[in-house]
């Protein structure tokens, strides 16, 4: 069992999301648990959803997963809210949300994360619906280097075990070396282009990556990127990804 995936766009299968929840919308689904072999199952699934006029997902009180919508193009609305592309939602658990799709003018293709929340000691899950626009979330320089910059999308405190970040790389800038960490990650290219470098021994693999590609990294893969550019001048790189986060090491 490799410690990573690359899932590029051409290989995605569209398929009715009805058994995630959905009403009139398909998708591909990009990671799940269902990739567990040898005990790297990833906690959390990944689906990229294409919505269409009367699309809905109807979130009924209890539902035990949180959600981090990321809408990539047209728009959508939660409990009524309006959110055009780059705008997310974050639904907590336990809390009755409908996200609909009335006038899907253009396209409406929107990232969801979903994953359950793990208790800890002391802690309650989260309990406000969070909306915002990723362009507007504060980025800082990655471990100095402003060439990387890091914008969290959502709040760090403890009672959060997920975090979901959007990272751009001016061309030309790497990670500053390659990480091994316990956490997992689901990544999707939101723009621009690199190389992943994934692995290590006969698993090391290296990716060409660029728009709409996704990977997965299982806890302790290595992993390093270096953003390029191309005659066309493509401007930065940058994708989104979720973390594990504020708990214990599994
Ligand atoms: O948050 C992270 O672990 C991040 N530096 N990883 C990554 O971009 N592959
Ligand atoms: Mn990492």
């Amino acid at each position: 069992m490799p410690s990573h995936l690359h899932i590029p766009r051409h290989r995605h299968v569209v398929q009715d999301l009805a058994p995630h929840g959905w009403t009139d919308a398909t998708g591909a689904v990009l990671i799940s648990p269902a990739i567990g072999a040898a005990g790297r199952a990833p906690t959390f699934t990944l689906t990229l959803a294409h919505l269409t006029t009367g699309s809905c997902l109807h979130l009924p009180d209890g539902d035990n997963r949180q959600r981090f919508l990321y809408v990539r193009s047209g728009a959508l609305e939660v409990n009524g809210e309006t959110l055009p592309a780059d705008h997310f939602a974050y639904l907590p658990v336990d809390r009755a949300a409908t996200v609909t799709c009335t006038t899907c003018t253009d396209p409406t293709d929107v990232l969801v994360f979903e994953q359950p929340w793990e208790p800890a000691a002391g802690l309650t899950p989260p309990t406000a619906l969070l909306t915002g626009n990723a362009l507007d979330a504060p980025a800082q320089p990655f471990m100095g280097d402003p060439h990387a910059r890091l914008a969290p999308l959502l709040p760090a405190t403890p009672d959060f075990d997920l975090a979901v970040n959007r990272f751009t790389f001016d061309p030309g800038t790497t990670l500053p070396f390659s990480e091994m960490h316990h956490n997992d990650h689901g990544l999707y290219m939101l723009a621009g282009q690199g190389v992943y470098r994934l692995g290590d021994g006969p698993d090391e693999r290296w990716y060409d990556v660029a728009e709409d590609d996704c990977l997965w990294m299982a806890p302790f893969c290595p992993q390093w990127f270096a953003a390029t550019a191309d005659k066309d001048d493509r401007g930065p790189a940058t994708y989104l990804y979720c973390k594990n986060v504020n708990r214990r090491a599994r």
